[in-house]
C-alpha cells in the first residue's frame, strides 16, 4: 500500500506498507549482518522467499562490514537482485551508529549506479533487533538517500519499504517536506 510519493528531479519516491520480499523492483535492500549469511527479521524472510541459492552466493562474498553493502541476485524473489547492508546495532547513539546507518543507504546507492538499476526498495535497516531508533532512522534513511540522489543517476524510483503503520508515518513525515506530489 503506498501512503505517500514524491517526486524530486526525475526521481519518485515512495513510501509503502509491504513486505519487501513483494516488490518486484531491481533490487531490494535487505538489513543482513555482517556474515551475510542469513538470520531473523527481514533477512530471514528475504533468505526464505529467495531460496537457497542466495545463502550459496553470499558464502563467496566473506562477509561485510558495518556500514557497507554487498550485491547479490534475487533468485526465487520477484526482485533482480538483493542488496545486503550491515547496518549497526544501537549502543545509545555515542558509537558511530548515525555515521554507520547513512553510510548503509549511500552504498546501496552507489551499487545501483555500479550495477546500472532503475528501482530499489528500502527495509527499515536496523529498526528491529538492532534496535536503532525508528524516528532517528527514518530521519537518516530520507536524508541520506535525498542527499545521494546525485550519485546514482541510473535510479528513478525509490521505496522505503516499510513493515508497520508506524515505520510508515515516521518516514512520512519527513519525505513530505521534499519535492512535489506526484
Ligand atoms: N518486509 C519489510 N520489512 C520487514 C520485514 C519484511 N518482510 N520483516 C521485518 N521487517 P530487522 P535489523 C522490518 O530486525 O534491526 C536479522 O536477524 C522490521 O519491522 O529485520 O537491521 C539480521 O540477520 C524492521 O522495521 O533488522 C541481523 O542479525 C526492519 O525490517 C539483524 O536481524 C528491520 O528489522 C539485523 O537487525
Amino acid at each position: 500500500m503506498t501512503v505517500l510519493a514524491r517526486r524530486i528531479g526525475d526521481v519518485q519516491l515512495e513510501v509503502v506498507v509491504a513486505d519487501i520480499t513483494t516488490l518486484g523492483v531491481d533490487a531490494i535492500v535487505n538489513a543482513a549482518n555482517a556474515s551475510l549469511l542469513g538470520g531473523g527479521g527481514v533477512d530471514g524472510a528475504i533468505h526464505r522467499a529467495a531460496g537457497l541459492e542466495l545463502v550459496a552466493e553470499c558464502r563467496t562474498l566473506g562477509g561485510c562490514p558495518t556500514g557497507d553493502a554487498r550485491i547479490t541476485n534475487g533468485y526465487l524473489l520477484p526482485a533482480r537482485h538483493v542488496i545486503h547492508a550491515v547496518g549497526p546495532v544501537w549502543s545509545g547513539g555515542s558509537r558511530g551508529e548515525a555515521e554507520a546507518l547513512s553510510s548503509c543507504y549511500r552504498r546501496a546507492l552507489e551499487l545501483c549506479q555500479a550495477n546500472g538499476l532503475n528501482s530499489l526498495a528500502f527495509s527499515a535497516i536496523s529498526t528491529g533487533v538492532y534496535r536503532f531508533p525508528a524516528d532517528q532512522a527514518a530521519k537518516i534513511a530520507v536524508h541520506t538517500t535525498i542527499d545521494a540522489l546525485p550519485i546514482a543517476p541510473s535510479v528513478a524510483r525509490v521505496i522505503f519499504c516499510c513493515f508497520s503503520e508506524r515505520s510508515a508515518a515516521l518516514h512520512t513525515d519527513v519525505l513530505a517536506r521534499y519535492g512535489s506530489p506526484c
